[in-house]
C-alpha cells in the first residue's frame, strides 16, 4: 500500500495475550472468574464498590509487570515509519502500545493508569490501588474510580474515531472477538465508507464475515508479518 494512505487499526485483548494479560472471553479469560455484571458496570460499582475497586487494583498491578510483545513493537514501528494517516484505536486499558513506542493511540475504553474523580471530574494519572479510597489530588474527596468504560457507558472519543474511519483506506482489526459494540461495528462502517478490511486474530471473530481478508494465528506472528 502506498505510504500516504490512511490506516485505522483496532486492537483488542488478543494483542496483549502473549504479554501475559488475560483476555476477556477466551478459555480461561477474565470473565470466567468474574461475572462481567459483577465488575464492569456502573450498577456493580454502586452495589459493591470494594469488589470492583479490588478487581481493578489487581489488574492494574498485574499490567505494570507485563511488557509489550512483538505485535505491539511491530505496530509502533509502523506508526513511526508510516507517513500517511494512522490511528491505533485500542479497546485495551493497558499501556503496552505506548510502552512499545506508538504515539498515535486512542483508548476508547479508557486506561488502567488513569483514575476519574466522581466529585470534581479530574482524571489524574494513577498507578496505586484505589480500594483504600485515596483522596483525589485535585479536590481532596475520596471519590476516585478507575477511568475505564463500563457496559452502558459511552466509549471515549467516538467523534475522532468516526472521523478517522471516514478517511480510512484500510481498516485492520487485531485480537478482538467482535462481541462488544460499538467497536464490533467499525468493520461494517469502514467497509461502507470504502476502506479495505483485514482481520488478524487467533480464531474467527463474531464479525469475521464482514472482513475481506482474515488471517488466523497468534498476534506476535501475524502482526510483524503484516507490517514487514
Ligand atoms: C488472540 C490471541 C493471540 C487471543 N493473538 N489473537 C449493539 C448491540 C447489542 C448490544 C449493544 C450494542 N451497542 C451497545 C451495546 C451494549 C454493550 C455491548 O456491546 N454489549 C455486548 C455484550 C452485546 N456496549 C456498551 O455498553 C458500550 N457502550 C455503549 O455502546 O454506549 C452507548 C451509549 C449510548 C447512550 C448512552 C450511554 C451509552 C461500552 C462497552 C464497554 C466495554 N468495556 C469493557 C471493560 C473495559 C474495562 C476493563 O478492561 O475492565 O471493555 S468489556 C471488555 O470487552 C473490555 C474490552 O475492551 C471489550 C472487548 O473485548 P476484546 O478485546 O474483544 O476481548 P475478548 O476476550 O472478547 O476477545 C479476545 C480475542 O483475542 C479473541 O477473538 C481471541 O481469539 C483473540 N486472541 N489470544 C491473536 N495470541
Amino acid at each position: 500500500m502506498a505510504k500516504d494512505r490512511n490506516i485505522v487499526i483496532l486492537t483488542g485483548a488478543g494483542i496483549s495475550a502473549e504479554s501475559g494479560i488475560d483476555t476477556f472471553r477466551s478459555a480461561g479469560g477474565l470473565w470466567e472468574r468474574h461475572r462481567v455484571e459483577d465488575v464492569a458496570t456502573p450498577q456493580a460499582f454502586a452495589r459493591d464498590p470494594d469488589l470492583v475497586l479490588r478487581f481493578y487494583d489487581m489488574r492494574r498491578a498485574a499490567i505494570q509487570e507485563k511488557a509489550p510483545n512483538a505485535a505491539h513493537h511491530a505496530l509502533a514501528r509502523l506508526d513511526r515509519e508510516w507517513s500517511g494517516g494512522l490511528l491505533i484505536v485500542t479497546q485495551n486499558v493497558d499501556d503496552l502500545h505506548e510502552r512499545a513506542g506508538a504515539g498515535r493511540v486512542l483508548h476508547m475504553h479508557g486506561e488502567h493508569l488513569n483514575a476519574w474523580c466522581l466529585a470534581c471530574d479530574a482524571r489524574p494519572r494513577w498507578t496505586e490501588p484505589l480500594a483504600h479510597r485515596p483522596a483525589c489530588p485535585e479536590c481532596g474527596e475520596p471519590a476516585l474510580r478507575p477511568d475505564v468504560v463500563w457496559f452502558g457507558e459511552m466509549p471515549y472519543r467516538m467523534d475522532d474515531i468516526h472521523a478517522a474511519l471516514r478517511e480510512a483506506d484500510l481498516f485492520v482489526s487485531i485480537g478482538t472477538s467482535g462481541a462488544v459494540y460499538p467497536a464490533a461495528g467499525f468493520v461494517r462502517l469502514a467497509r461502507d465508507l470504502g476502506a479495505e478490511t483485514l482481520e488478524l486474530n487467533l480464531e474467527r471473530s463474531k464479525g469475521s464475515a464482514w472482513f475481506e481478508q482474515t488471517r488466523l494465528g497468534p498476534a506476535t506472528e501475524l502482526v510483524p508479518a503484516w507490517v514487514a
